[in-house]
Parts: C-alpha cells; structure tokens; sequence
C-alpha cells in the first residue's frame, strides 16, 4: 500500500499504488488501495498463450502506450500478443472487432470496451466461449465474469482536476467540461470527481458538460461557441486526449491567454501544449502499466491462479515546471514503442 503527495505549483502529484476493491480515504481524499501480490501462480507447464489486446479506439496514443506496455510484458512472459482497434471510438465499430476476436478464440483478451452497457453480449460471448476476459481502461457495468478491471482512479483524477482548476481560477468564475460520450466507464467517473468537488467551490460555475463523441475537431467548435457565449470563460476541464487537443486549438484560434485548462492524459501534443502555455495542466494516468497488469493478470488466470478483480494504477498531475523531472518520464505518452 502507498500513495504520495506532493504539491508543485497548486497541483498535487499523487501516486496511487495498485489494487483490491478495498480502499479507504487519505488525507487528499485520494484512495488508498492496497495491492495484491501477484505470486498465487501454481506450476503449470509452459505454454505459449495468445493474447489479444482491443484497444478502446486504436492509434490514440493512450492505447498505443498500454500496447508497449502489454507487449513487454507479453515477451517477457513468453506469450503472443495481437493488438487490434476501431478506427473511431464508437461501440457499433467496436463490436464487430470483438465478434473477430472471439471468432479467432485466443486464451485470452484485454479489452477497452468502448461503453459500459452496449458491449455486454459481445463480451459475455467471448467469456462464454471460453477466452479470458480483462478490462483495462474501460470496463463494462457488469464485471462478474472479468479476469480483472484494471484503471487509473478516474474519480480522483476528477475530483483534482477540479480542485486544480479551482485554484487557478482563484475560486470563481465560468467553467466548461468537454467529455467524450455518456456511458464510458472512465470519463464518467473523471467528470463525476470534478462535478462532485465543484459542488464545494460556489462561486465557480459549472457549465452542461458538453460531448465530442471523441473528436478533436468537435471540441474545437464547442470551445469556440462557448467563448462566444460565455465571454468571461474562466476554466475548462477537457476529458481524454482529444478533448484536450481539440480545446487547445479553439483557445489559440481565438488567441485566448486567459482561460485555464485542465487536461487528462499526456500525449505528446498535450505536452506540446503544456510547453506553450495553453493548457495548464495534465492529470498523467499510466498506459503502459495498465498493459503490463492486463497481461500478468490474464497469463495469470490461464495458469489457474488468483488474479486481482481491480487494479487501480498510477497518476500523476503534470505542469510545465515538473514535465521534464525524471519521475515525470513514465507518465509521458508514447506515439510508438521504439
Ligand atoms: O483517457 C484515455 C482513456 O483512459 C479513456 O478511457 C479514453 O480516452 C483516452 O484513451 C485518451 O484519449
């Protein structure tokens, strides 16, 4: 068990350690989980399982990361990988790859399903069919026949952001959130944390939460009419990679120095634009670390042992006077493995 907290220029870097669905409140009203150790593997004879990982939407460099990650551990564990995606976050583009994938019957899949109810019977096919099934990212509602639900505290991540954007819009003023779609497990829970904390800041207004359906091009727009709309726009709370990109450009079009924004995620335009001025601040989640417990988690239950049914990874708040710190490094999102 461990989580530590710093504070850098109003925002606090917290390191979540991993895991179990027990979790009690530190003083930064983060989780504290403690982690399972993953050593109840009984001796069984080598074997060269096939892993398939779905990615939530392939390309993004979120899941590109977790590939790398999943893949290293997949090499190291002597297990074949396969990576496959949709070509745009959506759950009718998804669930034909699933049908695929459980028509190719690997061992066993780590999946990002695209939305937490659409995607049961496609999923609970696969389980029945005999595949091990982990979620990593994204899970469904329904976890019962999961390996493990493996995910960054996104209610926590939430709830800083908020806190975060609170303190550079010293308590007051206008704010917007720009989210994906309703019904993805991860940013409903980023956007409940940050509602949640707003609720304790009255004088900040909390605008309706605005969705982009994951385009970049469609959060460029709303920050444009919201602007237009709210001229004294104070802050912005933009979800996931997209979101944030598609933010960025809206405030530079509209040559806009004074809103603040907070990010999830660290791709690499993301950090472009942390190093430019344009956002504020990013809430770091840990792909990579997410494709090595997916892995471990599923060689795991094909070998017959006991797995962890949540995994709860690592964040990190990063800034432009932190993002070249060593300690940062992991954090940052890749748009390969080389
Ligand atoms: O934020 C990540 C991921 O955690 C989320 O579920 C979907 O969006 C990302 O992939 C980033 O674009």
């Amino acid at each position: 068990m461990r989580i530590r907290t710093v504070t850098m220029l109003g925002l606090a870097l917290i390191t979540v350690g991993a895991c179990s669905a027990s979790a009690t409140q530190s003083p930064t009203n983060a989780p504290v989980v403690s982690k399972a150790p993953v050593t109840a593997v009984p001796s069984a004879p080598a074997k060269a399982y096939n892993l398939t990982l779905i990615q939530g939407v392939a390309g993004d460099p979120f899941y590109v990361t977790m590939a790398c990650g999943a893949q290293a551990e997949a090499t190291k564990e002597g297990v074949n990988l396969t990576v496959t995606g949709g070509n745009k976050w959506d759950a009718t583009v998804q669930k034909p790859v699933i049908d695929s994938v459980t028509a190719a019957h690997p061992d066993g899949v780590m999946v990002a399903p695209d939305d937490s109810k659409a995607l049961l019977a496609p999923l609970k096919a696969m389980s029945d069919a005999g595949i091990k099934v982990t979620f990593v990212d994204t899970k469904l509602d329904d976890t019962s026949f999961a390996v493990s639900s493996i995910a960054t505290d996104n209610l926590a991540g939430g709830t800083l952001a908020a806190k975060t954007l609170a303190g550079l819009i010293n308590d007051k003023g206008t704010v917007l959130v720009v989210n994906v779609d309703p019904g993805i497990s991860t940013t409903d829970a980023r956007v409940k944390g940050f509602t949640d904390e707003m609720k304790n800041h009255p004088n900040i207004t909390v605008l309706d939460v605005q969705y982009t359906h994951d385009d970049p091009t469609a959060a460029t727009t709303i920050t444009t009419a919201t602007l237009a709309a709210h001229p004294d726009l104070a802050g912005v709370f933009a979800t996931n990679v997209q979101n944030a990109e598609g933010v960025a450009t809206g405030l530079k079009q509209a040559s806009n120095t004074t809103v603040k924004t907070i990010a999830f995620d660290a791709g690499p335009k993301q950090i472009e634009d942390l190093n430019a001025g344009i956002v504020q601040g990013l809430i770091a989640q840990d792909p990579y670390g997410i494709g090595v417990d997916g892995v471990q988690q599923t060689v795991l239950a094909l070998k017959g042992g006991t797995t962890t049914p949540t995994i709860q990874t690592q964040l990190a708040a990063i800034t432009k006077d932190n993002v070249n710190d060593p300690a940062m490094q992991k954090y940052l999102y890749k748009a390969s493995c080389s």
